[in-house]
């Protein structure tokens, strides 16, 4: 309390001896006794003005074009070209507006440094003016938004009933994935299912959740639409994956989606990449507490010969004792999972599409 009273009191004292000395400068205008002083600051700041523009403008575009590389990396999906489009597209007309603007700030503020004898011109307002300058962003604008939501309802439309289908689940600090198994359905999960052995709460009461499977690592087929679902455990996390120009939310108790089709496998990338230790990855783009650096999950892009016999290697969660002896023992105590969870039936047992091309010959087995 007290320090905040001599906080205040300073303060006070600041004001007032401001006011006192705008009173002296006001006071000697009206004597008439006032000589407005302009030393050479006033020039050394105009011409700085211009330093300024020259090298953050060439600091700005050596970062840019240094790190292109890594914020442009290839492309390895079919929507990520139309996306790429609309990127640049929007880049290129607010990049051109930014660069005319900044150039003439810069430019303007050490042209009309001060002069003695020059006075500023002064309108109230220009009706021409204010008419284009409001009229041509607003077409520009609206242009670049019908255009952009065109091409992203295109994106996020339903993904085709025979994606290959699994769930990515974001908790503090890592990934976990979950596959829906043969029978191409990912069974009913609930929160309060959830422990150690049990990360992603299965109700093993449910036939679904019996063949589905978890994995350490992605696995897709190249050229096959893939469905991803995403949900988050605790907060707010973000799957990322730049290749595949893919960008979506993990919300915690809202379900969302991303379909995508890659286009290259992890091998190909490699070799067009000549980085024989390249890997796609999949990173939380959220920064969601101390771990979120380390948040990171390995995909592979395989053949599809190579993912069906990855998927059917997968053993079932059915032949996990731990999660078996877990599951028994949590519906024991919360009393869910006898014959259907009474808890939340997450998004989960929607998928009733047709079995993805390259698993149909194995579902059938
Ligand atoms: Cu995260």
């Amino acid at each position: 309390m007290t320090s905040l009273t001599i906080l205040l009191v300073l303060v006070l004292l600041l004001v007032v001896f401001g006011l006192l000395f705008r009173l002296q400068i006001l006071t000697a205008i009206f004597s008439g006794s006032y000589v407005r002083q302009i030393g050479t600051s006033n020039r050394v700041n105009a011409v700085l003005m211009l330093v300024f523009m020259v090298v953050g403008g060439a600091a700005f575009f050596w970062s840019f074009a240094e790190n292109f590389g890594k914020m442009n990396p290839p492309i390895a999906s079919i929507h990520g070209h139309a996306m790429e489009k609309m990127f640049w597209t929007t880049m290129t007309v607010i990049g051109v507006a930014f660069v005319l603007t900044q150039a003439l700030l810069f430019i303007y503020s050490y042209k009309y440094q001060h002069k003695d004898g020059r006075r500023a011109y002064f309108f109230s307002h220009n009706n021409k003016i204010e008419v284009i300058w409001t009229i041509i962003p607003a077409i520009v604008m609206a242009s670049l938004i019908f255009a952009g939501w065109k091409a992203w309802t295109r994106i996020t439309g339903p993904a085709p009933k025979d994606a290959v289908v699994l769930e990515v689940m974001g908790k503090q600090f890592n990934w976990l994935v979950r596959y829906p198994g043969r029978d191409m359905k990912l069974g009913v999960v609930n929160y309060r299912l959830i422990d150690a052995s049990n990360e992603f709460g299965f109700d093993l009461s449910d036939k679904a959740s019996m063949d589905d499977f978890v994995a350490s690592e992605v696995h897709v087929p190249k050229g096959h639409p893939v469905l991803i679902k995403i949900r988050s455990r605790d907060v707010l996390h973000a799957v990322y994956m730049p290749h595949f120009r893919v960008q979506m939310y993990a919300v915690p108790g809202m379900p969302t989606r991303f379909w995508f089709t890659p286009t290259a496998t992890t091998d190909e990338m490699r070799a067009k990449l000549g980085n024989p230790k390249f890997d796609y990855e999949l990173a939380c783009n959220q920064i969601c507490g101390k771990g979120h650096f380390a948040m990171k999950l390995k995909i592979v892009v395989d053949e599809p010969d190579d993912y069906v016999a990855w998927f059917a290697a997968q053993p079932p969660v059915s032949q996990n004792a731990d999660l078996m002896a877990s599951f028994k023992q949590m519906s024991k105590q919360t009393g869910l999972g006898k014959g259907g969870s009474q808890g939340a039936k997450e998004a989960a047992t929607e998928e009733t599409g047709e079995t993805p091309a390259p698993l149909a010959a194995q579902a059938s087995m």
